[in-house]
């Protein structure tokens, strides 16, 4: 692909707000001089993880070189040098949020254990039966199914606030659906699929004066935003380390004492005891009641790292600087025809959620060919379903920003985008298009035949092909091209009951028996990703028009480790290749009267 980067009508880059040297500051991060299918790395998936600075890699190295040991239990020096880096990184977090109090926070392993926490333990102690919790549309799911969870265990009911068009909570609708029976509010502060900065302080500032606490979802604003607890004055605060330039396995629980004293253990175990006999434990004084076991000490070390370097540039620069990336890469998305972007309320974090309606491009497929070119952003639904059925749509493929990034990489991503949706924009794709709907409406649908005596010898066909094919970008390639022969599958076939669930795009697939045979099976499918039809295609050529025993027997990891496109087409457990080729394995052990099995190892 050639991308083409002078681009007319581009928008001013202005001067980087705040003096920040950009350049030096990415020479921090290591992982930004990775090249990716040979090309530099453009690394806009920060919404999901942020990369980490020299300074935290540094200390958790120094930490377990010089100082490891269990916290809170030895008398030796090693153990007491432990503790205090971890209880110093306690103390750290305690001043970024401004929490009034070390014992407000404690320490969990990421953000969803945090709302967890909350929902079991609080939960578990004040809800009961007609109670309702209240979300908002736009959360994610480890927001919304802990307290689905709860709910079902204490009978009570989970309320939704709406949202508008442009990704804005419905005020008006959330006042209206607080009420008496409403015992806590737990809401996102920036939606991590929108953007979205939700109006918190008003929000709480309402539930307060009807005494309802909130709970606020700070995964996607610590690191954007400049964050105090207590001028907000919310009840909980969660949020992840490592979408804070910190560690994985680490999240941080920010309570008012008023409810955490109250609040019953979450997990027990070693730490979180005064004393256990067997008959009573009494349990210990906050926060460590709720930090059983031995806890996430490196990475509590490393967050407090990412802490000094996010403090060390200052929140209101980060800010300024994410803002100026986000209004230059949403003036410049607007340069390219057929692109909407979902999420655009007045107040956003760097965040820019999109599709190509014109032509209609999968996610998955635009995201496949940005990663071709380097650049990283992600698709799919962005753990926010019910956000996505909001707005109609399967997913979307999602640019997320932090402080790292440069407008020369927004520049690089807005071409490549550009490319990719104008050489999908020919003449030729619409002819075949249209040609493909007919024959998918036609009145007799045509299934594949065998492609070769056995699905091993099917196979070896395939893998002779793709032996010639040296990098991931040329067997890409070649998957599409097969794509584009897959049969097609007539619409009244595609139904519920023939949608594959578990693929980030739509995916239906039929099978049959071949009518005069016994056992051989047939089978038709079609999705909107053209990565995905190649897939169909490569398992129709080995299983369609086979016998069930042989399609069962068939070791299709193995295939798929030949063809070089393990690292790429993974067969892993919440992958939809993995559902179809489940589907297919399904079909053929009800046509050879065996047990499905898994063709996971
Ligand atoms: N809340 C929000 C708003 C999030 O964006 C995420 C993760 C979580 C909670 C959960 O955080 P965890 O660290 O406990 O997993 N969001 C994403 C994302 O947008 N892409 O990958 C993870």
């Amino acid at each position: 692909m050639s991308i083409q980067l002078d681009t007319p009508a581009r928008p001013r880059r202005g001067a980087i707000p705040g003096g920040l040297d950009i350049k030096r500051l990415r020479e921090q991060f290591p992982i930004l001089s990775e090249t990716i299918h040979g090309k530099p790395l453009v690394y806009f998936d920060n919404a999901a993880t942020s990369q980490k600075p020299r300074a935290v890699l540094d200390e958790l190295n120094h930490y377990y070189e010089h100082d490891n040991a269990n916290v809170h239990r030895g008398v030796h020096l090693l153990s007491e040098r432990a503790t205090e880096a971890y209880e110093g990184a306690r103390l750290k977090v305690q001043k970024f949020l401004n929490a009034p109090c070390l014992r407000d926070i404690v320490f969990t392993k990421g953000g969803t254990e945090a709302i967890n926490l909350v929902a079991q333990s609080y939960g578990r102690q004040r809800l009961q039966l007609g109670d309702e919790v209240l979300i908002s549309w736009m959360e994610h799911h480890s927001n919304i199914v802990p307290w689905q969870l709860i709910c079902e265990q204490r009978g009570a009911k989970l309320r939704v606030i709406p949202i508008t068009d442009a990704g804005e909570l419905n005020m008006d609708e959330f006042e209206r659906l607080l009420s008496p029976r409403t015992k806590i509010v737990s809401l996102v502060h920036v939606s991590n699929a929108l953007g979205t900065i939700n109006p918190v302080k008003k929000v709480i500032e309402h539930a307060h004066s009807l005494g309802i606490p909130v709970l606020l979802d700070g995964a996607q604003a610590v690191s954007h935003m400049p964050v105090d607890v207590q001028e907000l004055d919310c009840d909980f605060y969660v949020f992840s380390g490592h979408k804070l330039y910190g560690p994985t396995g680490i999240g941080v629980l920010y309570g008012k004492p008023q409810y955490l004293e109250l609040m019953p253990p979450y997990q027990g175990g070693g730490d979180m005891i005064r004393s256990v006999s067997f008959e009573k434990t009494a349990y210990n004084e906050l926060p460590y009641r709720f930090e059983a076991g031995t806890p996430p000490i490196a990475e509590a070390i490393g967050l407090g790292a990412a802490l000094d370097f996010v403090e060390e540039i200052g929140r209101d620069r980060i800010a300024a600087y994410e803002r100026h990336l986000l209004d230059y890469a949403t003036q410049r998305m607007k340069d390219i025809p057929g692109i909407r972007i979902i999420g655009t309320a007045a107040d956003k974090a760097a965040v820019i959620s999109f599709l190509v309606n014109d032509p209609p491009l999968s996610a998955l497929d635009v995201g496949t060919k940005l990663d071709l070119e380097g650049i990283a952003v992600r698709t799919g639904h962005h753990c926010c379903m019910p956000l996505m059925e909001r707005f109609g749509i399967a997913g979307t493929a999602r640019a997320s920003f932090a402080i790292y990034n440069t407008t020369d990489e927004i520049d690089f991503f807005i071409a490549t985008l550009r490319t990719i949706v104008e050489s999908s924009r020919d003449g030729k794709t619409f002819e075949n298009r249209a040609a493909k709907n007919a024959a998918a409406n036609a009145v007799e649908p045509v299934y594949p035949p065998a492609a070769a005596p056995t699905p091993h010898a099917a196979a070896d066909e395939i893998i002779e092909v793709f032996d010639f094919l040296d990098d991931w970008s040329e067997r890409y390639e070649h998957i599409i091209e097969i794509g584009k022969k897959l049969l097609p599958m007539p619409h009244i076939l595609e139904t519920e009951a023939t949608r594959v669930h578990g693929c980030q795009s739509t995916v239906f697939m039929h099978s049959r028996k071949k009518p005069g045979t016994n056992d051989v099976l047939e089978f038709l499918a079609s999705s909107d990703a053209e990565i995905v039809r190649g897939e169909l295609a490569l398992l129709q050529k080995v299983y369609s028009g086979q016998r069930a025993g042989a399609i069962l027997d068939f070791d299709v990891h193995a295939f798929f480790a030949r063809l070089g496109l393990d690292q790429h087409l993974t067969m892993g457990r919440r992958n939809g290749l993995a559902e179809m080729v489940k589907r297919i394995r399904n079909f053929a052990a009800e046509l050879a009267g065996r047990q499905p099995t898994t063709p996971l190892k």
